[in-house]
């Protein structure tokens, strides 16, 4: 058999999983073996008719049996077009059916989608697509209020090796999402520790890495997942965050729900009125939200009259929740929230459905696997005693083993054996559960005392004046560092200064060193793609 060269240039770069450690889980039963199109298909055969896919925007559903035969046309246009098993293929797509029959269609013709979200911008899309040596770009056109055409003709400028640019909409100047002949379809079957598709991360230093993800990993994670949730196919489950997101996606988002037969609803809407009328609309039992928006939402439960009662999960996840929310959240809807501490380099805890209310308000859950490896370690290195902050890090059966094509990364990443250093400070509680305390490097160096920035946030949105804040380090001459507190207030009665806001803090027990030596007001925090509050932009903001 001649090697081929696309499928070869896939794994350049890629780093499969520890041959050992793996055979360990393929012989738990973790690893399925089969490729991440296998559970869509399956849900196909056993369940031709029920609904899979709703796109919110226009109100139409795919069948278990509508979506096979979509993706097996898309597959069929992808080939046609010259897109080959092993290819990496660029995909910026909002919240939509076109999303799930084309990232399927790519599984199906063996192409490695690079999950974008829609808030990247060309310096993101360029350095992702030149990163993988994509082939191709799939984007839609100008329906969010912004033409990813003109995006599409500068990455074509700068990153020549992507030769085609399929475009869901009015294609302009390129070409439409390709169907053909579905007889024409050849499902492909890779080596399952390969790459079947590529996350980033969502570092807001620096531009994003790639992490490539295996068919066994990602089913695997999707599959746990949903069991975590206790998914089932009566589950209806909303894509209100980007769902080429980690979360959304397969935690279990969106493929633990095609891994079920559950119905997915795709909205591009997540604010609190168009959000609550879809699950109303549709039932909706499940749905995952960043903190800022479950904040958001619950607050709207007051004003927003609509039928919430079939909601039964909420997962809140991707930055801190603090706890006053996670209470806040339980009451306004019933004890639905569940914890969710993930990332897309492959590791994430969730608390469990029969945890104590108490517990699911103040950690951020228990690794999915029982076969994940957590290390809590001080600055040496060395394994901090229990109950002791730390770094954490993590190795195991969907944890990555480096990122692609990035060695100078890796070298700094990961330890000699292997372990993960996901930049986290966790605390590991009684119940095994673990505790998020902050990023190690959030950390504010103040005449000479380490301050976690998180540890002052988390008193401050006790305020009852504070709705959202941001705690940040500005460069200075004396101390080094001053503590700056960036707040958005509740409302515009709110009568805060900096020395209530101290005497508030002091009040609660807060050393006099952590207390901030500046207050700034905001009208809303900067965020990422996803939606996280972005700590470098609100520095970038006050000059820092
Ligand atoms: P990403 O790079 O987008 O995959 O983001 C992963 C990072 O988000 C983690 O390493 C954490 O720093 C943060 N994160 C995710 N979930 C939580 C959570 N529930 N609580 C605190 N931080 C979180
Ligand atoms: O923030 C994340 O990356 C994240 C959060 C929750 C994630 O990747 C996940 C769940 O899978």
């Amino acid at each position: 058999m001649t090697p081929d060269p696309a499928a070869a240039s896939l794994t350049d770069g890629y780093l499969p999983p520890d041959p050992v450690r793996q055979a360990a889980y393929r012989e738990a039963g973790l690893m399925s073996g089969a490729p991440l199109w296998a559970p869509a298909a399956a849900s196909a055969e056993r369940t031709p008719d029920a609904p899979a896919v709703t796109d919110a925007a226009t109100g139409t559903t795919l069948t278990y049996g509508e979506l096979w035969r979509a993706s097996a046309r898309r597959a069929a246009g992808f080939a046609a077009l010259g897109i080959e098993p092993g290819d990496r293929v660029v995909v910026q797509l909002g919240n939509s059916a076109a999303f799930v029959v084309t990232v399927l269609a790519l599984l199906r013709a063996g192409a490695a989608p690079v999950l974008t979200l829609p808030a990247h911008r060309i310096n993101e899309i360029a350095h992702l697509a030149a990163g993988s040596g994509a082939v191709a770009y799939v984007t839609e056109d100008d329906r969010r209020g912004y033409d990813y055409r003109d995006l599409a003709a500068e990455l074509r400028r700068r990153v020549p090796g992507v030769a085609q640019v399929l475009i869901d909409g009015d294609p302009g100047a390129f070409a439409p999402l390709p169907d053909d002949d579905p007889a024409r379809c050849r499902d492909h079957r890779a080596d399952p520790d390969q790459p079947a598709l590529f996350q980033v991360s969502g570092g807001t230093t620096g531009l994003p890495k790639l992490i490539a993800r295996s068919h066994n990993d990602y089913a695997y994670t999707a599959r746990r997942s949903a069991e975590i949730a206790g998914l089932t196919a009566a589950d209806v489950y909303l894509a209100a965050l980007p769902v080429a997101h980690n979360f959304p996606m397969v935690s279990p988002g969106l493929l633990g729900a095609l891994d079920v037969g559950a119905h997915t609803v795709m909205t591009g809407s997540p604010s609190p009125d168009s959000a609550f009328a879809l699950i109303e609309r549709y039932r909706v039992t499940v749905t995952s939200l960043v903190p800022a928006l479950a904040q958001l939402w619950c607050a709207a439960t007051e004003w927003e009259p609509a039928d919430l009662s079939s909601l039964r999960l909420l997962q809140v996840g991707g930055a801190r929740l603090a706890e006053s929310d996670a209470i806040a959240l339980d009451a306004a809807l019933g004890d639905v929230v569940q914890q969710v501490f993930g990332m897309a380099e492959g590791f994430i805890c969730y608390t469990r459905l029969d945890d104590p209310r108490e517990l699911v308000h103040v950690s951020q859950g228990a690794p999915m696997s029982s076969f994940d490896e957590v290390r809590i370690v001080d600055d040496d290195g060395h394994d901090v005693a229990d109950g002791e902050d730390g770094e954490l890090l993590v190795r195991g059966p969907t944890a990555l083993r480096g990122y692609y094509r990035a060695p100078e990364h890796n070298a700094r990443s990961f330890t000699p054996d292997g372990f993960y250093r996901s930049g986290d400070r966790v605390r590991r509680l009684p119940s095994g559960h673990l505790a998020v305390t902050g990023r190690i490097k959030d950390t504010i160096i103040r005449a000479g005392e380490n301050v976690a920035a998180d540890d002052i946030e988390e008193h401050l949105l006790a305020h009852p004046s504070v709705w959202q804040t941001a705690v940040v380090g500005v460069p200075d001459d004396a101390l080094g560092e001053r503590i700056c507190a960036v707040v958005v207030p509740s409302g515009p009665s709110s009568r805060l200064d900096l020395p209530a806001v101290r005497a508030f803090l002091a009040d609660r027990g807060l050393a006099a060193f952590k207390l901030p030596d500046r207050l700034e007001f905001a009208t809303g925090l900067p965020v990422t793609a996803v939606g996280k509050v972005d700590k470098a932009a609100v520095r970038a903001r006050l000059g820092a």
